[in-house]
């Protein structure tokens, strides 16, 4: 019975007769060596992937014959090197290529590359084309990842609760760790690697300081050795002041020299444990987390101190930029206002980790403007795949197109274009390290994140990590095929419903630019809180925040002509528009509306889109197997039901202001 376990990694049979059959001949013997724990990975992978999806027993032997499969590096395969192929010299770091050649006369398929981990991206390459039916017999395919980093961050708890996790348990089991190994952390392993990751921070970013005492990391290495594997590192989240909490310290001031001390001495330990540890991911002076602040040093001091440490391991240190303080009176303006007179000010192995907008994950922001404002502070994005302020794991999203509006913004930064992703990319500013992580939710739910849709976004995360060129579309696609089925009706209703789930969830939440208008547990809507209404600052006269230069002027913290753009309505994205300012109820929106009107109508269309991707689900009861059929059909019931709650509590709160009634078009019974 389908439960969703298998993710996009289901090997099932190809459907296709015809293909499969081409397939077999094409794929008939399989020549590795697998002397490194990563081949060895390859081979297992390889294996299930064949077996299952050509359903029948894969050889592996030597013989090069017609439809041989040779796998591996110039290093520890002979064939590889002797064909002297001029592809190794055209990818970077552990991209790879597949090639069908012939070699005297038979017909051979080619997964090669520089690295070990290079072949094992290479292998689920060639099984994502099975799994999403491409012909494969005449392959020449190149591929490099665009990101040095491509991370996902758990906020897993000590105790195994997550942090706006909402499917289950972490999953780390420590009670049962060092002995106990799960068979879920290779499983989340295979599927990590298969889109690309190659870091993870396994704990929450409030973080426990007993994760890094020698009881955790016994329990911890084992899970290292599990992703050294698949090629993924470890960091741990800390915190800053561990030395107080753990060893009882008077301080935690990073110019104290045995705090210098205890931190060094802490991470040769656990390299002792760790030898390929990543590093450690940091919340310092940010929602109650210890930091610097305390014994007034700042970030840099604080990032530093912990980065020399690590310095000689080759270890990093990404300290997060999320910080705010409930006294400014724009939290949108704060971390830039905090960070960008530190450029130039961190070490080398030091990576400012943002979050994708100035704000907090909120359902649409514009991108941070700390992207376009540190050319000498290596900086990586931070992405939610996780819904904390989306409908939890209870609503369909899709968020690919999100992180796609991010990457794609040009930041200003030079004058030739210098899109988030490009900076990211290390092309734009000389950056040491850089990259992409998202905040992902996987738990103990059997089928890993709640609502099986939530999937899709961190795979196309991984997706648009390893390459941000390619379209949420094909992404999308992809996802689907391998997820579910090839059937045309299926790919193309579910593409249909993924594609517009943004839209929908923007709309009958926080239209043009609105936000953080929910409750205290970011699910549902309370645009009469205080915190709601330090946002929208609905009043008689109008709606929105003005954060151009009669507000709080967060628009000069954009580049020019972004700034420009920001500060006048007529040039504000619309988008955007309630986000820059505060506008007069009747404002002439480009839609021929008053701003009340498009509100309402906003609110009201992403109902309908919600009505309609339950409609277009719907359709798919014979083609989608009815476990997952009725799981998704339940959840598009609660979502509309949101939806709706949505949007009748704001456009009501808000009429209150207007003062104008709902168009009457809107007025058809339900
Ligand atoms: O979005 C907010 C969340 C917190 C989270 C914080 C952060 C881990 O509500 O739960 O804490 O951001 O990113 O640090």
């Amino acid at each position: 019975l389908e439960d969703g376990y298998d993710m996009w990694l289901r090997y099932v049979k190809v459907s296709n007769q015809k293909l499969l059959e081409e397939y077999r001949d094409q794929l008939s013997n399989v020549i590795l060596s697998d002397d490194s724990p990563i081949m060895n990975s390859v081979k297992k992978e390889l294996e299930m992937g064949l077996n299952g999806l050509l359903s029948k027993t894969i050889i592996f032997g030597d013989k090069l014959k017609e439809g041989a499969v040779v796998l591996g590096t110039p290093k520890n395969s002979f064939l590889v090197a002797s064909q002297k192929f001029t592809e190794l010299s055209k990818i970077s770091g552990d991209g790879y290529f597949l090639k069908t050649q012939k070699i005297k006369g038979n017909k051979v398929t080619f997964i090669a590359a520089n690295t070990d981990l290079g072949v094992l991206y290479g292998v689920f390459a060639l099984l994502r084309k099975l799994q999403t039916q491409q012909p494969i017999s005449n392959l020449n395919v190149i591929s490099s990842p665009k990101m040095e980093l491509r991370m996902v961050n758990h906020w897993d708890n000590i105790d195994r609760s997550v942090e706006r996790g909402y499917a289950g348990l972490s999953l780390w089991d420590w009670s049962k760790l060092p002995q106990h190994i799960d068979k879920r952390y290779v499983d989340y392993a295979r599927a990590s690697a298969s889109i690309g990751i190659n870091a993870i921070a396994i704990n929450n970013v409030n973080a426990d300081a007993n994760f890094i005492t020698v009881e955790f990391l016994e329990k911890i290495s084992v899970l290292a050795e599990i992703f050294r594997n698949y090629g993924i590192k470890i960091f741990l989240s800390v915190n800053y002041a561990s030395p107080v909490i753990l060893d009882n310290f008077k301080t935690a001031d990073p110019m104290n020299p045995t705090v210098k001390k205890w931190w060094i001495d802490k991470v040769d330990i656990i390299y002792r444990k760790i030898p390929d540890f990543g590093g450690f991911l940091v919340k310092a002076d940010s929602e109650g987390q210890p930091g610097p602040k305390a014994y007034n040093r700042n970030h840099a001091e604080g990032a530093n101190m912990l980065a020399e440490a690590l310095m000689p391991y080759g270890g990093l240190v990404l300290w997060r930029a999320f910080v705010y303080s409930h006294t400014q009176n724009d939290r949108v303006r704060e971390a830039y206002d905090e960070f960008v007179s530190l450029d130039g000010k961190f070490m080398d192995n030091v990576i400012l980790q943002i979050k994708n907008g100035p704000l907090d994950f909120m359902p649409r922001e514009p991108f941070s403007p700390l992207f376009g404002a540190m050319p000498k502070t290596n900086l990586m994005i931070e992405f939610q795949v996780t819904q904390e302020y989306l409908g939890n794991a209870n609503h369909l999203l899709y968020k690919a197109p999100m992180f796609k509006e991010t990457l794609d913004a040009d930041t200003f930064a030079k004058r030739k274009a210098s899109t988030v992703a490009q900076i990211l990319e290390k092309i734009v500013f000389e950056y040491k390290h850089s990259g992409m992580t998202a905040v992902i939710n996987p738990g103990t739910t059997r089928n890993w994140t709640g609502h099986p849709f939530v999937q899709s976004s961190w795979y196309a995360f991984g997706r648009l990590a390893w390459d941000y060129d390619l379209a949420s579309d094909d992404i999308a696609q992809e996802w689907i095929k391998m997820t579910f089925s090839n059937n045309k009706k299926v790919v193309n209703t579910l593409k249909e419903i993924m594609n517009q789930s943004v839209k929908a969830a923007v709309d009958y939440r926080e239209p043009l630019g609105l936000t953080h208008i929910g409750t205290g547990s970011h699910y549902g809507p309370a645009p009469w809180s205080k915190r709601s209404r330090s946002f929208h600052c609905a009043s008689k006269d109008g709606l929105g925040f003005d954060r151009t230069s009669s507000g709080s002027n967060a628009v000069e913290q954009y580049n020019f002509p972004l700034s420009s753009k920001f500060e006048k309505t007529k040039t504000t994205p619309e988008k955007y528009l309630l986000w820059f300012h505060h506008l007069p109820w009747n404002y002439k929106m480009k839609s021929g509306n008053n701003l009340w009107e498009e509100l309402v109508t906003k609110y009201y269309e992403g109902v309908e889109i919600v009505k309609k991707m339950q409609r277009e689900f719907s359709s798919l009861k014979k083609e989608i197997d009815i476990n997952r059929f009725n799981h998704v059909s339940a959840l598009l019931e609660i979502q509309l039901r949101d939806a709706k709650r949505w949007r009748d509590s704001c456009v009501l709160y808000f009429q209150q202001f207007s003062g104008m009634p709902i168009p009457e078009k809107f007025e058809v019974p339900e």
